[in-house]
Protein backbone atom coordinates (compact mmCIF):
# COMPACT_ATOMS: atom_id res chain seq x y z
CA UNK A 1 0.00 0.00 0.00
CA UNK A 2 1.21 3.69 -0.63
CA UNK A 3 -0.51 7.07 -1.03
CA UNK A 4 -0.15 9.53 -3.98
CA UNK A 5 -0.96 13.47 -3.34
CA UNK A 6 -1.59 14.10 -7.20
CA UNK A 7 -3.35 14.55 -9.06
CA UNK A 8 -6.26 12.82 -6.68
CA UNK A 9 -4.71 12.32 -3.52
CA UNK A 10 -5.39 8.60 -2.38
CA UNK A 11 -4.59 5.27 -1.40
CA UNK A 12 -2.51 3.01 -3.96
CA UNK A 13 -2.31 -0.94 -4.09
CA UNK A 14 0.95 -1.44 -5.55
CA UNK A 15 1.06 -5.70 -6.91
CA UNK A 16 4.55 -7.38 -6.78
CA UNK A 17 4.75 -10.84 -8.06
CA UNK A 18 6.79 -12.44 -5.20
CA UNK A 19 6.98 -16.28 -5.77
CA UNK A 20 7.44 -16.71 -1.93
CA UNK A 21 5.86 -14.58 0.87
CA UNK A 22 8.64 -12.39 1.07
CA UNK A 23 10.71 -13.22 4.11
CA UNK A 24 12.18 -9.88 6.15
CA UNK A 25 15.96 -11.49 5.61
CA UNK A 26 18.70 -8.87 4.51
CA UNK A 27 19.30 -8.47 0.87
CA UNK A 28 22.77 -7.20 -0.25
CA UNK A 29 21.23 -6.25 -3.70
CA UNK A 30 18.84 -3.89 -2.32
CA UNK A 31 20.85 -2.14 0.32
CA UNK A 32 21.42 1.10 -1.63
CA UNK A 33 17.57 1.42 -1.67
CA UNK A 34 17.72 2.81 2.14
CA UNK A 35 20.02 5.64 1.34
CA UNK A 36 17.50 6.45 -1.51
CA UNK A 37 16.64 9.76 -1.65
CA UNK A 38 12.94 10.03 -2.57
CA UNK A 39 12.23 13.67 -2.15
CA UNK A 40 14.51 14.95 -4.87
CA UNK A 41 13.57 11.81 -7.14
CA UNK A 42 9.57 13.35 -6.87
CA UNK A 43 10.69 16.88 -6.90
CA UNK A 44 10.17 17.98 -10.16
CA UNK A 45 6.44 16.87 -10.16
CA UNK A 46 4.20 19.48 -9.25
CA UNK A 47 0.20 19.71 -9.32
CA UNK A 48 0.11 22.54 -11.91
CA UNK A 49 -2.67 25.39 -11.44
CA UNK A 50 -4.03 28.26 -13.25
CA UNK A 51 -2.21 31.35 -12.30
CA UNK A 52 -5.00 33.45 -10.33
CA UNK A 53 -4.37 36.61 -12.39
CA UNK A 54 -4.85 35.03 -15.64
CA UNK A 55 -8.44 34.47 -14.81
CA UNK A 56 -11.20 37.35 -14.33
CA UNK A 57 -14.93 36.54 -13.38
CA UNK A 58 -16.45 35.85 -16.44
CA UNK A 59 -18.05 39.61 -17.24
CA UNK A 60 -21.38 37.25 -18.29
CA UNK A 61 -22.13 36.05 -14.63
CA UNK A 62 -21.74 39.51 -13.24
CA UNK A 63 -23.78 40.86 -15.36
CA UNK A 64 -26.68 38.19 -15.38
CA UNK A 65 -29.66 38.05 -13.20
CA UNK A 66 -30.89 34.56 -14.30
CA UNK A 67 -27.87 32.35 -13.17
CA UNK A 68 -27.48 29.31 -10.91
CA UNK A 69 -24.65 27.42 -8.87
CA UNK A 70 -24.79 23.48 -8.75
CA UNK A 71 -23.10 22.02 -6.20
CA UNK A 72 -22.34 18.46 -7.56
CA UNK A 73 -20.92 15.59 -6.00
CA UNK A 74 -18.03 16.57 -3.77
CA UNK A 75 -15.63 15.10 -1.13
CA UNK A 76 -13.57 18.31 0.12
CA UNK A 77 -10.68 17.82 2.35
CA UNK A 78 -11.31 21.01 4.13
CA UNK A 79 -15.33 21.23 3.99
CA UNK A 80 -15.53 24.57 5.62
CA UNK A 81 -13.33 26.42 3.33
CA UNK A 82 -15.07 24.65 0.60
CA UNK A 83 -18.65 25.52 1.35
CA UNK A 84 -17.48 29.44 2.39
CA UNK A 85 -15.80 29.52 -1.07
CA UNK A 86 -18.82 28.85 -2.67
CA UNK A 87 -21.01 30.64 -0.31
CA UNK A 88 -18.99 33.42 -1.25
CA UNK A 89 -19.27 33.28 -5.05
CA UNK A 90 -23.23 32.70 -4.34
CA UNK A 91 -23.96 36.04 -2.32
CA UNK A 92 -21.35 37.86 -4.58
CA UNK A 93 -23.32 36.65 -7.62
CA UNK A 94 -26.51 36.71 -5.87
CA UNK A 95 -27.35 33.20 -7.45
CA UNK A 96 -28.71 30.48 -5.61
CA UNK A 97 -26.68 27.10 -4.81
CA UNK A 98 -28.40 23.50 -5.94
CA UNK A 99 -27.08 21.36 -3.31
CA UNK A 100 -26.31 17.72 -3.91
CA UNK A 101 -26.48 15.81 -0.92
CA UNK A 102 -23.02 13.95 -1.57
CA UNK A 103 -20.88 17.11 -1.17
CA UNK A 104 -20.47 18.69 2.28
CA UNK A 105 -22.64 21.86 1.50
CA UNK A 106 -25.78 21.05 3.26
CA UNK A 107 -24.18 20.40 6.68
CA UNK A 108 -22.96 24.08 6.65
CA UNK A 109 -25.95 25.42 5.61
CA UNK A 110 -25.41 28.42 7.81
CA UNK A 111 -22.65 29.80 5.68
CA UNK A 112 -24.93 29.80 2.80
CA UNK A 113 -28.08 32.12 2.88
CA UNK A 114 -28.96 30.73 -0.73
CA UNK A 115 -28.67 27.15 0.03
CA UNK A 116 -31.51 25.03 -2.42
CA UNK A 117 -31.76 21.15 -1.22
CA UNK A 118 -35.35 20.43 -2.64
CA UNK A 119 -34.16 21.05 -6.65
CA UNK A 120 -35.09 17.81 -7.76
CA UNK A 121 -38.32 17.80 -6.22
CA UNK A 122 -39.16 21.71 -7.51
CA UNK A 123 -38.10 20.77 -11.09
CA UNK A 124 -40.84 18.07 -10.87
CA UNK A 125 -43.36 21.03 -11.17
CA UNK A 126 -43.53 21.57 -14.89
CA UNK A 127 -44.64 25.58 -13.83
CA UNK A 128 -42.07 25.90 -11.79
CA UNK A 129 -39.19 24.08 -14.32
CA UNK A 130 -40.28 26.78 -17.09
CA UNK A 131 -40.65 29.83 -14.34
CA UNK A 132 -36.89 29.17 -13.14
CA UNK A 133 -35.41 28.32 -16.32
CA UNK A 134 -31.31 29.85 -16.09
CA UNK A 135 -29.02 31.74 -18.77
CA UNK A 136 -26.46 31.02 -16.50
CA UNK A 137 -25.13 27.59 -14.49
CA UNK A 138 -22.09 27.78 -12.83
CA UNK A 139 -21.15 24.08 -12.20
CA UNK A 140 -19.08 22.51 -9.57
CA UNK A 141 -17.35 19.48 -10.16
CA UNK A 142 -19.58 16.33 -11.36
CA UNK A 143 -23.19 16.87 -12.04
CA UNK A 144 -25.60 15.86 -8.80
CA UNK A 145 -27.51 12.52 -9.27
CA UNK A 146 -30.68 13.78 -10.08
CA UNK A 147 -32.09 12.65 -13.25
CA UNK A 148 -34.86 15.46 -13.21
CA UNK A 149 -32.16 18.03 -13.11
CA UNK A 150 -30.04 16.41 -15.78
CA UNK A 151 -32.71 16.20 -17.79
CA UNK A 152 -34.03 20.16 -17.69
CA UNK A 153 -30.26 21.40 -18.06
CA UNK A 154 -30.52 19.45 -21.21
CA UNK A 155 -33.84 21.14 -22.14
CA UNK A 156 -33.10 24.24 -21.27
CA UNK A 157 -29.28 24.36 -22.89
CA UNK A 158 -28.38 27.19 -20.49
CA UNK A 159 -24.55 28.47 -20.72
CA UNK A 160 -22.79 26.05 -18.30
CA UNK A 161 -19.25 26.76 -16.83
CA UNK A 162 -17.69 23.87 -15.50
CA UNK A 163 -16.02 25.12 -12.13
CA UNK A 164 -12.79 21.70 -11.56
CA UNK A 165 -9.69 21.99 -11.07
CA UNK A 166 -9.06 18.22 -12.31
CA UNK A 167 -8.13 17.60 -15.84
CA UNK A 168 -11.46 15.23 -15.90
CA UNK A 169 -14.48 15.89 -18.54
CA UNK A 170 -17.52 16.76 -15.92
CA UNK A 171 -19.40 17.63 -18.75
CA UNK A 172 -21.64 14.55 -19.09
CA UNK A 173 -24.20 16.32 -20.72
CA UNK A 174 -21.97 17.20 -23.86
CA UNK A 175 -23.65 20.20 -23.99
CA UNK A 176 -22.53 24.36 -24.21
CA UNK A 177 -20.15 24.31 -21.84
CA UNK A 178 -16.87 25.54 -20.25
CA UNK A 179 -14.60 24.05 -18.45
CA UNK A 180 -12.55 26.74 -16.27
CA UNK A 181 -9.84 24.38 -14.44
CA UNK A 182 -9.31 26.47 -11.31
CA UNK A 183 -10.80 25.12 -7.68
CA UNK A 184 -13.60 27.67 -6.40
CA UNK A 185 -11.41 28.16 -3.42
CA UNK A 186 -9.24 29.97 -5.59
CA UNK A 187 -12.24 31.57 -7.56
CA UNK A 188 -13.07 32.95 -4.28
CA UNK A 189 -10.42 35.11 -4.32
CA UNK A 190 -11.62 36.64 -7.16
CA UNK A 191 -14.56 38.36 -5.62
CA UNK A 192 -12.81 40.30 -3.20
CA UNK A 193 -15.05 44.07 -3.99
CA UNK A 194 -18.98 43.80 -3.96
CA UNK A 195 -20.43 43.44 -7.39
CA UNK A 196 -23.26 45.75 -8.86
CA UNK A 197 -26.50 45.09 -6.80
CA UNK A 198 -29.21 43.35 -9.06
CA UNK A 199 -33.00 42.65 -9.21
CA UNK A 200 -32.52 39.48 -7.09
CA UNK A 201 -36.61 38.01 -7.63
CA UNK A 202 -35.41 34.76 -9.62
CA UNK A 203 -33.11 33.98 -6.51
CA UNK A 204 -36.23 34.82 -4.04
CA UNK A 205 -38.35 32.42 -6.38
CA UNK A 206 -35.83 29.86 -5.60
CA UNK A 207 -35.34 30.27 -1.83
CA UNK A 208 -39.31 30.77 -1.50
CA UNK A 209 -40.16 27.79 -3.33
CA UNK A 210 -37.50 25.52 -1.54
CA UNK A 211 -38.79 26.41 1.49
CA UNK A 212 -42.52 25.68 1.33
CA UNK A 213 -41.20 22.41 -0.51
CA UNK A 214 -39.00 21.72 2.43
CA UNK A 215 -41.66 22.36 4.74
CA UNK A 216 -43.76 19.96 2.97
CA UNK A 217 -41.29 16.93 3.39
CA UNK A 218 -41.32 18.29 6.90
CA UNK A 219 -45.05 17.41 7.49
CA UNK A 220 -45.07 14.23 5.36
CA UNK A 221 -42.34 12.55 7.08
CA UNK A 222 -43.34 13.49 10.57
CA UNK A 223 -46.90 11.91 10.24
CA UNK A 224 -44.98 8.98 9.12
CA UNK A 225 -44.70 6.11 12.01
CA UNK A 226 -44.52 3.10 9.76
CA UNK A 227 -41.07 2.08 8.57
CA UNK A 228 -40.46 3.78 5.48
CA UNK A 229 -37.20 3.58 3.57
CA UNK A 230 -37.34 7.16 2.53
CA UNK A 231 -37.83 8.63 5.81
CA UNK A 232 -34.38 7.04 6.99
CA UNK A 233 -32.40 10.04 5.06
CA UNK A 234 -34.74 12.43 6.56
CA UNK A 235 -34.39 11.51 9.89
CA UNK A 236 -30.86 10.86 9.77
CA UNK A 237 -29.62 14.33 8.59
CA UNK A 238 -31.36 15.91 11.71
CA UNK A 239 -30.37 13.26 14.58
CA UNK A 240 -26.66 11.84 13.92
CA UNK A 241 -24.13 13.80 15.59
CA UNK A 242 -21.86 16.63 14.56
CA UNK A 243 -19.38 15.53 12.52
CA UNK A 244 -19.80 11.87 12.30
CA UNK A 245 -18.50 10.27 8.79
CA UNK A 246 -21.81 8.68 6.68
CA UNK A 247 -20.80 6.63 4.10
CA UNK A 248 -23.91 5.89 1.50
CA UNK A 249 -23.85 3.21 -0.46
CA UNK A 250 -25.13 2.95 -3.99
CA UNK A 251 -28.89 3.31 -4.85
CA UNK A 252 -31.86 4.38 -3.03
CA UNK A 253 -29.35 5.76 -1.07
CA UNK A 254 -27.60 8.38 -2.26
CA UNK A 255 -31.37 9.02 -3.84
CA UNK A 256 -33.47 9.26 -0.41
CA UNK A 257 -30.56 11.45 0.53
CA UNK A 258 -30.84 14.09 -2.74
CA UNK A 259 -34.60 13.80 -2.62
CA UNK A 260 -34.78 14.31 1.66
CA UNK A 261 -31.26 15.14 3.67
CA UNK A 262 -32.13 18.71 4.77
CA UNK A 263 -29.76 21.24 5.46
CA UNK A 264 -28.06 22.01 9.01
CA UNK A 265 -25.21 22.62 10.61
CA UNK A 266 -23.75 19.29 11.75
CA UNK A 267 -20.81 19.19 9.76
CA UNK A 268 -21.05 16.22 8.56
CA UNK A 269 -19.11 14.48 5.71
CA UNK A 270 -20.57 12.44 3.10
CA UNK A 271 -18.17 9.57 1.84
CA UNK A 272 -19.64 7.75 -1.20
CA UNK A 273 -18.43 5.75 -4.12
CA UNK A 274 -20.26 6.96 -7.50
CA UNK A 275 -18.44 7.28 -10.89
CA UNK A 276 -19.56 3.06 -12.13
CA UNK A 277 -22.23 3.44 -9.29
CA UNK A 278 -20.72 -0.06 -8.08
CA UNK A 279 -22.03 -2.03 -5.20
CA UNK A 280 -19.12 -3.88 -4.93
CA UNK A 281 -16.48 -3.15 -1.68
CA UNK A 282 -19.08 -0.74 -0.25
CA UNK A 283 -18.66 -2.79 3.63
CA UNK A 284 -15.09 -2.51 3.30
CA UNK A 285 -14.80 1.20 2.52
CA UNK A 286 -16.88 2.10 5.14
CA UNK A 287 -15.26 0.20 7.86
CA UNK A 288 -11.55 1.70 6.35
CA UNK A 289 -13.03 5.17 6.84
CA UNK A 290 -14.35 4.39 10.20
CA UNK A 291 -11.41 3.06 10.82
CA UNK A 292 -8.99 4.70 13.95
CA UNK A 293 -11.31 7.34 13.23
CA UNK A 294 -14.46 9.10 15.25
CA UNK A 295 -17.26 6.70 15.55
CA UNK A 296 -18.56 6.43 11.58
CA UNK A 297 -22.28 5.05 9.67
CA UNK A 298 -22.82 2.92 6.55
CA UNK A 299 -26.22 3.81 5.05
CA UNK A 300 -26.81 0.74 2.69
CA UNK A 301 -29.23 -1.72 0.92
CA UNK A 302 -28.99 -5.28 1.24
CA UNK A 303 -28.08 -6.54 -1.83
CA UNK A 304 -24.79 -4.08 -1.43
CA UNK A 305 -23.80 -5.41 1.63
CA UNK A 306 -24.20 -8.87 1.04
CA UNK A 307 -21.62 -8.11 -1.70
CA UNK A 308 -19.00 -7.62 0.51
CA UNK A 309 -19.87 -9.47 3.79
CA UNK A 310 -16.05 -10.98 3.68
CA UNK A 311 -14.90 -7.67 4.94
CA UNK A 312 -16.56 -8.17 8.51
CA UNK A 313 -13.18 -10.34 8.94
CA UNK A 314 -11.67 -7.54 10.22
CA UNK A 315 -14.03 -7.38 12.81
CA UNK A 316 -11.22 -9.24 15.58
CA UNK A 317 -8.23 -5.92 14.13
CA UNK A 318 -10.97 -3.60 13.86
CA UNK A 319 -10.32 -0.55 15.94
CA UNK A 320 -12.76 2.25 15.93
CA UNK A 321 -17.23 1.80 15.51
CA UNK A 322 -18.89 1.39 12.58
CA UNK A 323 -23.25 1.42 12.48
CA UNK A 324 -24.32 0.26 9.83
CA UNK A 325 -27.82 0.98 8.80
CA UNK A 326 -29.13 -1.45 6.72
CA UNK A 327 -32.02 -1.24 4.93
CA UNK A 328 -33.62 -4.67 3.97
CA UNK A 329 -35.80 -4.68 1.33
CA UNK A 330 -34.76 -7.54 -0.17
CA UNK A 331 -33.25 -6.76 -3.59
CA UNK A 332 -32.74 -4.43 -5.41
CA UNK A 333 -35.16 -0.97 -4.64
CA UNK A 334 -33.43 0.73 -7.88
CA UNK A 335 -34.89 -1.64 -10.12
CA UNK A 336 -38.53 -1.53 -9.40
CA UNK A 337 -38.06 2.60 -9.94
CA UNK A 338 -37.21 1.08 -13.58
CA UNK A 339 -39.50 1.11 -16.34
CA UNK A 340 -38.49 -3.52 -16.18
CA UNK A 341 -40.02 -3.36 -13.26
CA UNK A 342 -43.56 -4.24 -15.19
CA UNK A 343 -42.21 -7.23 -16.63
CA UNK A 344 -42.73 -9.95 -14.25
CA UNK A 345 -40.85 -12.29 -15.24
CA UNK A 346 -38.29 -11.89 -15.35
CA UNK A 347 -38.07 -8.91 -13.14
CA UNK A 348 -38.13 -10.42 -9.57
CA UNK A 349 -35.30 -13.20 -10.13
CA UNK A 350 -33.05 -11.39 -12.72
CA UNK A 351 -32.85 -7.62 -11.88
CA UNK A 352 -34.91 -7.57 -8.24
CA UNK A 353 -32.42 -10.71 -7.24
CA UNK A 354 -34.01 -11.10 -3.15
CA UNK A 355 -31.38 -13.33 -1.59
CA UNK A 356 -34.23 -13.64 1.34
CA UNK A 357 -31.33 -13.84 3.84
CA UNK A 358 -31.16 -14.05 7.57
CA UNK A 359 -29.33 -11.32 8.65
CA UNK A 360 -29.00 -11.93 12.28
CA UNK A 361 -27.51 -15.61 11.50
CA UNK A 362 -24.95 -13.50 9.20
CA UNK A 363 -24.51 -11.45 11.75
CA UNK A 364 -23.85 -14.39 14.26
CA UNK A 365 -21.20 -15.71 11.82
CA UNK A 366 -19.07 -13.04 11.99
CA UNK A 367 -19.48 -12.02 15.43
CA UNK A 368 -21.29 -8.80 14.69
CA UNK A 369 -23.71 -7.31 16.94
CA UNK A 370 -27.29 -6.92 15.30
CA UNK A 371 -30.54 -5.41 16.39
CA UNK A 372 -34.02 -5.10 14.57
CA UNK A 373 -35.41 -2.32 14.38
CA UNK A 374 -38.68 -1.75 14.96
CA UNK A 375 -39.39 2.23 15.56
CA UNK A 376 -38.31 5.46 14.68
CA UNK A 377 -38.00 6.32 18.30
CA UNK A 378 -35.42 3.00 18.51
CA UNK A 379 -33.53 4.39 15.67
CA UNK A 380 -32.97 7.75 17.03
CA UNK A 381 -31.98 6.33 20.27
CA UNK A 382 -29.35 4.01 19.02
CA UNK A 383 -27.84 6.50 16.97
CA UNK A 384 -27.04 9.43 18.97
CA UNK A 385 -24.50 8.85 20.88
CA UNK A 386 -22.99 6.48 18.75
CA UNK A 387 -20.79 3.47 20.16
CA UNK A 388 -17.30 4.20 20.16
CA UNK A 389 -16.03 0.83 19.74
CA UNK A 390 -17.19 -2.45 17.83
CA UNK A 391 -19.24 -3.18 14.35
CA UNK A 392 -23.05 -3.35 14.16
CA UNK A 393 -25.85 -3.29 12.25
CA UNK A 394 -29.35 -1.75 12.62
CA UNK A 395 -31.20 -3.65 10.43
CA UNK A 396 -34.78 -1.92 9.11
CA UNK A 397 -36.84 -4.32 7.31
CA UNK A 398 -38.38 -2.11 4.74
CA UNK A 399 -41.13 -3.00 1.89
CA UNK A 400 -39.52 -2.73 -1.51
CA UNK A 401 -42.78 -2.81 -3.83
CA UNK A 402 -44.98 -0.44 -1.53
CA UNK A 403 -41.88 1.93 -0.64
CA UNK A 404 -40.91 2.79 -4.46
CA UNK A 405 -44.67 2.81 -5.05
CA UNK A 406 -44.71 5.49 -2.51
CA UNK A 407 -41.73 7.43 -3.43
CA UNK A 408 -43.39 7.60 -7.37
CA UNK A 409 -46.62 8.79 -6.29
CA UNK A 410 -45.09 11.23 -4.12
CA UNK A 411 -42.61 12.77 -5.21
CA UNK A 412 -44.15 14.63 -7.14
CA UNK A 413 -46.75 16.03 -4.80
CA UNK A 414 -44.04 17.92 -2.72
CA UNK A 415 -43.39 20.81 -5.25
CA UNK A 416 -47.75 21.28 -6.04
CA UNK A 417 -49.23 23.88 -4.26
CA UNK A 418 -51.24 21.43 -1.11
CA UNK A 419 -52.68 21.78 1.86
CA UNK A 420 -51.62 19.91 5.10
CA UNK A 421 -52.82 15.96 4.60
CA UNK A 422 -52.76 15.97 1.19
CA UNK A 423 -49.93 13.50 1.23
CA UNK A 424 -50.70 10.09 0.93
CA UNK A 425 -48.62 8.10 3.43
CA UNK A 426 -47.97 4.39 4.48
C1 LIG B 1 -20.50 -4.51 -8.74
C2 LIG B 1 -21.88 -4.15 -9.17
N1 LIG B 1 -22.76 -5.14 -9.45
C3 LIG B 1 -24.01 -4.81 -9.83
C4 LIG B 1 -24.39 -3.52 -9.95
C5 LIG B 1 -25.79 -3.19 -10.41
N2 LIG B 1 -26.58 -2.69 -9.31
C6 LIG B 1 -26.74 -1.38 -9.05
S1 LIG B 1 -27.74 -1.05 -7.79
C7 LIG B 1 -28.00 -2.69 -7.52
C8 LIG B 1 -28.94 -3.15 -6.44
C9 LIG B 1 -28.60 -2.59 -5.13
O1 LIG B 1 -29.47 -3.17 -4.21
P1 LIG B 1 -29.44 -2.79 -2.69
O2 LIG B 1 -28.04 -2.74 -2.21
O3 LIG B 1 -30.33 -3.72 -1.96
O4 LIG B 1 -29.94 -1.29 -2.64
P2 LIG B 1 -31.33 -0.62 -3.10
O5 LIG B 1 -31.37 -0.58 -4.61
O6 LIG B 1 -32.46 -1.43 -2.54
O7 LIG B 1 -31.20 0.74 -2.52
C10 LIG B 1 -27.30 -3.47 -8.44
C11 LIG B 1 -27.33 -4.95 -8.48
C12 LIG B 1 -23.45 -2.51 -9.65
N3 LIG B 1 -23.77 -1.22 -9.72
N4 LIG B 1 -22.21 -2.86 -9.25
Amino acid sequence: MGAIAFPTPGVVHLNFPFRDPLAPTPQANTETLQAFDWQDFFAFISPSSIPLASLPIPQAWQSCQRGIIVAGIAHSYAPKAYCQAIATLSQSLQYPVLAEALSPLRNYADLNPYLISTYDLILRNEKLAQQLAPEIVIQLGELPTSKELRTWLETIQPHRWIVDSSAENFDSLHGKSIHLRISVEQLESSFNCPLNPKDNSYLQQWCDEDLRVRQNINRTMQSIDGLLESKVAWLLSQMLPPHTSIFIANSMSVRNLEFFWLPGNSGITPYFNRGANGIDGTLSTALGIAYRHRSSILLTGDLALLHDTNGFLIQQNFSGHLTIILINNNGGGIFEMLPIAQFEPPFEEFFATPQNLDFVKLCQTYNVEHKLISSWEQLKQLLNPLPETGIRVLEIKCDRKADSRWLQENLKQFSMFLGKNDFGND
